[in-house]
């Protein structure tokens, strides 16, 4: 792997914000903005949940290494929004209700934007309501929905139900994704599509609506 790649990676995971910032911008003299999310922030973070996961991070460094990884997708966004063409459609996105995670939907949201997507970003712990709402009031093509706990993963199919209750959800076409959702998972709760990742988030979205 490239020194600087490593590096990098390190920086994110030891929460060290200036040190990424700077490794940053000295990264995208050479490398793409794209490859800074997906051969650095991405990896880097999988990687902090693995140590989440055996027991040697704990939520504080989860939280340090989010930050810097904020801190390097911040130079990288307006990068990835360059050579925006006219919108194409407009997308609702949002971590759904009791999810506070939302570097995944900020790549999701980045990359749309940069696609040429207009993007509405609800934030995080949003509700079903909130989710209609927007849709309804952007004349939304398409919705997004993160989440990345096992325990809110369900709010994603309460949102769908809450949709058809209401009588629009044909209106639009609704994606999911979130590191525990699944194909398999998003059929089952009646969603139109699903991502493993932010760049094939931005191909399943042209091709639910026909901009392909
Ligand atoms: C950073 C982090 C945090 C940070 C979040 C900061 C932030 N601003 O987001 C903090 C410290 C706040 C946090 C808190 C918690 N966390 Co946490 N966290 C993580 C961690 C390490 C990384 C998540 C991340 O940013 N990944 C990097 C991004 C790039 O990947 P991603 O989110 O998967 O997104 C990509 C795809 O999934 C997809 N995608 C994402 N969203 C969408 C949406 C659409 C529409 C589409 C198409 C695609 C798509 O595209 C993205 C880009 O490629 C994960 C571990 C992991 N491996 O996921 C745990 C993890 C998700 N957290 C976990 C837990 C348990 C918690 C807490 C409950 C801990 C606690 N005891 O308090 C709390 C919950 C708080 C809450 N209510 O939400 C568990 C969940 C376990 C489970 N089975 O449910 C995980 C898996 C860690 C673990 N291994 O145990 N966490």
């Amino acid at each position: 792997m490239d020194k600087l790649v490593e590096q990098m990676q390190e920086a994110i995971i030891q929460g060290q914000v200036s040190e990424v910032t700077a490794m940053t911008n000295k990264a995208l003299e050479t490398m793409a903005p794209l490859d800074v999310v997906t051969k650095v922030v991405a990896p880097a973070m999988g990687r902090v949940g693995d140590l989440y996961s055996c027991g040697e991070f704990y939520v504080p460094e989860m939280l340090l290494a989010a930050r810097a990884a904020k801190a390097a997708l911040g130079i990288v966004k307006p990068m990835l929004a360059k050579g925006n063409v006219k919108p194409m459609a407009t997308v609702v996105v949002g971590t759904v209700r009791g999810d506070l995670h939302d570097i995944g939907k900020n790549l999701v949201s980045m990359m749309l934007e940069g696609a040429g997507f207009q993007v509405v970003d609800l934030g995080i712990d949003v509700p079903p309501e909130k989710f209609i709402q927007a849709v309804l009031d952007n004349k939304a093509d398409l919705m997004g929905m993160s989440a990345l706990i096992s325990t809110t993963m369900p709010q994603m199919g309460v949102t769908i139900k809450e949709m058809e209750k209401s009588g629009m959800r044909k209106q639009v076409k609704v994606i999911v994704g979130g590191a525990p959702v699944t194909d398999d998972y998003a059929k089952s709760i009646g969603a139109d599509g699903f991502a493993p990742d932010a760049a094939q988030a931005v191909a399943i979205s042209k091709r639910l609506l026909g901009l392909n």
